[in-house]
């Protein structure tokens, strides 16, 4: 009893102390270098290495009590997936294709790896937007593309993550802000020239989803994120200090309809999307780029605590994002705890919920292969530990049954 009470108290100063950041914000620069509304259950699309005798995936939906494999276990519900980093392919190559038919490159098609200054500068019309791709990237974009996983892209749009660069004139560090019409054209080349080339170098590669925007609102709602340069001051974006409106954010996934494969679903990503406040920002803005036919789905990013957000406040936001009849995607589930038995039944919960929710939910990725490798690995969040060992968390997912659903 006083564990649990002890570990309550822990998860609440855990989420406390992270919600300003947790969500992500980091000054570091690493330039180193269901799918639409109409398109329905039951998924049969798993093309990996997917033991059939596990699912047959005419019949109706089904879990397999006894299964070793993730993703086999829910294929008939949604992908499974993780995000990963270049190095994990050395590492983890054979545990990622045992369990996962989703990949989400973890950092390495975010705006600083990609996007290339000196290129972009040198090209010298003030608007074409260079992007290459590195080594890590290309590993990533290659091994999906042998492997026949599914890509899920992240992302374009984000206060983070994004060199101040590409917001001033000629891609100069010391050149003033642009106007949002020269924005506007940077965009649409950034976005143009990314799928250009991943269709050029990666043409058997399948990419199933992009988060268009992430992360555009304040933590816990109440609109935009301030005007500001986030390598200076955290949390702001250099997006609504170019723009008065919302006018990016439109034209963004005006651009990656046009320029996307056809099968890419388009999403809106952001974290803390249970905050009642911050579902509505998300909702209302997912809806205005519905009417516009622009969006495919909403991503609930899912960073938990075992503390919080409780099952019924995270069904709650659930419920209005289906509620839009856009597709939804668990898109970086994590669960961070100092009680491993509480955290299974909080996986468990969400796994369940989704698989009982299969037809408006077409993807959950979990933010990592395992804890040594996760961004909050000081608070073991994922389903498998050190050395890839099968926590009680992910236990408890596999124990899950037809019954549990709903
Ligand atoms: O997991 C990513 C970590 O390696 C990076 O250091 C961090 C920096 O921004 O970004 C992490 O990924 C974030 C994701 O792109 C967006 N949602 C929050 C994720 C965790 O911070």
């Amino acid at each position: 009893m006083k564990k649990r009470i002890l570990s309550c108290v822990m998860a609440v100063f855990v989420y406390f102390s992270l919600m300003p950041f947790t969500v992500t914000e980091s000054t570091e620069n690493k330039t180193d270098n269901k799918i639409s509304s109409q398109t329905k259950k039951p998924q049969v699309t798993d093309t990996q290495n997917n033991d059939s005798s596990v699912i047959d995936s005419s019949s109706e939906l089904n879990i397999p009590e006894f299964s070793d494999s993730l993703k086999d276990k829910f294929s008939s519900f949604f992908k499974t997936g993780t995000c990963i980093s270049a190095s994990g392919i050395d590492t983890s190559a054979e545990f990622i294709l045992k369990h996962f038919n989703s990949i989400t490159p973890e950092n390495e098609l975010k705006p600083d790896y990609i996007l290339n200054q000196q290129a972009s500068e040198l090209y010298g019309n003030n608007v074409n937007t260079q992007v290459v791709f590195n080594n890590n990237t290309r590993k990533i974009l290659k091994f999906c593309e042998d492997n026949n996983i599914p890509l899920r892209g992240h992302t374009f749009v984000w206060h983070s993550q994004t060199p101040d660069w590409f917001f001033k004139e000629n891609f100069r560090y010391d050149g003033a802000d642009v106007t949002p019409d020269i924005m506007n054209q940077r965009l649409e080349n950034f976005i143009k020239n990314t799928f250009e080339l991943l269709a050029k170098d990666y043409p058997n590669l399948k990419i199933y989803a992009y988060d268009v925007c992430n992360e555009l609102y304040e933590n816990n709602g109440g609109g935009f994120r301030k005007p500001g340069s986030n390598n200076l001051e955290m949390g702001k974006s250099y997006w609504t200090k170019i723009y008065p409106d919302d006018s990016f954010v439109i034209n963004a996934f005006t651009y990656a309809r046009k320029y996307a494969p056809p099968e890419c679903k388009l999403f809106l990503n952001d974290f803390n999307e249970y905050v009642p406040a911050k579902t509505k920002d998300i909702y209302d803005m997912a809806m205005k780029l519905k009417d516009l036919g622009l969006i495919d789905g909403i991503g609930m990013q899912s960073h938990l605590d075992t503390g919080y957000p409780d099952i019924s406040t995270y069904k709650t936001a659930l419920e209005k994002f289906m509620s839009s009849g856009l597709d939804v995607q668990i898109t970086e589930l994590d669960i961070t705890c100092s009680d491993f038995s509480l955290q299974a039944k909080a996986f468990k919960d969400i796994f369940t919920l989704a698989a009982g929710n299969s037809e408006n939910i077409s993807s959950l990725t979990v933010w990592g292969t395992h804890d040594t490798v996760s961004w909050r690995n000081y608070a073991n969040p994922l389903l498998f530990g050190e050395n890839y060992s099968e926590k009680e968390a992910y236990k408890e997912v596999m124990s899950i049954k037809n019954t549990d659903l709903k």
